[in-house]
């Protein structure tokens, strides 16, 4: 399905060159540090405490970490699924400032460790269900993205939330080759971003985010699919309009700005009936809104899927 997918890109003419050698690909040491300022390496594992047995935990087997890492998307490292882990190894995730305004009352920078202990940590098991029709189910560690958009309080304008990632072809060799419009950029509506399933999650498996997850803070929405979970996050934006989408921009007509999970409506290419659960043999159904219809269909009442997909 992701050839399929590279297939299009090279036929858009966005896809203009095949990735650049990787530089200094040096694996950092990783060390321990307790203090409040900015620091240039990720926080001790033992900083890492959170909650677990959420409420909204799937039971299904876990995708083994290994996988979990190794078959990636994160074209800003390269467009096959090994490049992530092998390009990003000596990705500086420290230091790293996420910017949050527009329609806000309280805009602000703040570094990314100094964020994560604003909020109680939560171990959140979701089902991940690829546009390409592969699937995982990752323990993440994060918390609500609603949270945080309290504490800048909205403007009676916010409607959407705008994401973006790090745009640093020095740092993300991707970047060199125009696969897409860069920096990657992602959006929910607000009441999308609300609701309490939508985390900003820093870790996995116990453990700080792997670059090729999108260290130090990536986007997860589990009941859409995995390319609105937009990674290495430096800028947060509450706007009135809808902001663009990087794959509903590269494809419109495949790609929408919604990609809620949704069997019945088919990529022009291939179905999106069934998907294939990484570690398993034997495709499996997908579900309406990646199995998250209880708690999220209501979102989208009155609204014609077919058209918004
Ligand atoms: N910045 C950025 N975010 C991204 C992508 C990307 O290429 N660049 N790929 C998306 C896609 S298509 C998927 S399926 C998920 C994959 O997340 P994972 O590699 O952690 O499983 O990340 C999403 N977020
Ligand atoms: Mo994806």
């Amino acid at each position: 399905m992701y050839r399929r997918r590279r297939e299009f890109l090279k036929d858009s003419l966005l896809f203009t060159a095949t990735s650049l050698g990787v530089g200094g690909g040096l694996l950092s040491l990783v060390k321990g540090r307790r203090s409040d300022q900015p620091s240039s390496e990720p926080p001790d594992a033992s900083r890492l405490d959170f909650a677990t047995g959420s409420t909204y935990d799937t039971r299904e087997a876990k995708t083994p970490y290994r996988d979990v890492t190794s078959y990636n998307n994160f074209y800003e490292f390269g467009v096959d699924k090994d490049e992530p882990a092998a390009r990003s190894r000596g990705f500086q995730s420290r230091p790293w400032t996420l910017a949050i305004d527009g329609e806000v009352s309280q805009a602000m920078t703040v570094d990314v460790d100094q964020l994560t202990r604003w909020f109680p940590l939560e171990e959140r098991v979701y089902r991940m269900r690829c546009v390409e029709a592969w699937s995982m189910v990752i323990p993440w560690i994060g918390f609500p993205l609603g949270d945080l958009l309290k504490r800048v309080e909205p403007t009676s304008r916010a409607r959407y939330v705008a994401f973006t990632t790090l745009y640093d072809p020095q740092r993300m060799p991707g970047q060199a080759a125009h696969v897409l419009d860069w920096p990657y950029v992602e959006g929910l509506r607000l009441d999308e971003a609300m609701h309490p399933l939508a985390i900003l999650a820093v870790g996995l498996y116990g453990r700080w985010l792997p670059s090729q997850n999108g260290a130090p803070l990536r986007l997860v929405v589990p009941w859409k699919y995995g390319f609105k979970g937009i990674k290495s996050i430096v800028k947060i934006r509450l706007t009135a309009e809808q902001p663009p989408s990087t794959w509903s921009v590269a494809g419109p007509s495949e790609y929408g700005f919604y990609a809620n999970v949704n069997p019945a409506v088919d990529h022009p290419r291939w179905s999106q009936g069934t998907e294939r659960r990484i570690g398993e043999l034997r495709r499996r159904p997908t579900l309406p809104f990646n199995g998250y219809a209880d708690q999220v269909a209501g979102l989208y009442a009155g609204m014609d899927l077919r058209r918004f997909f």
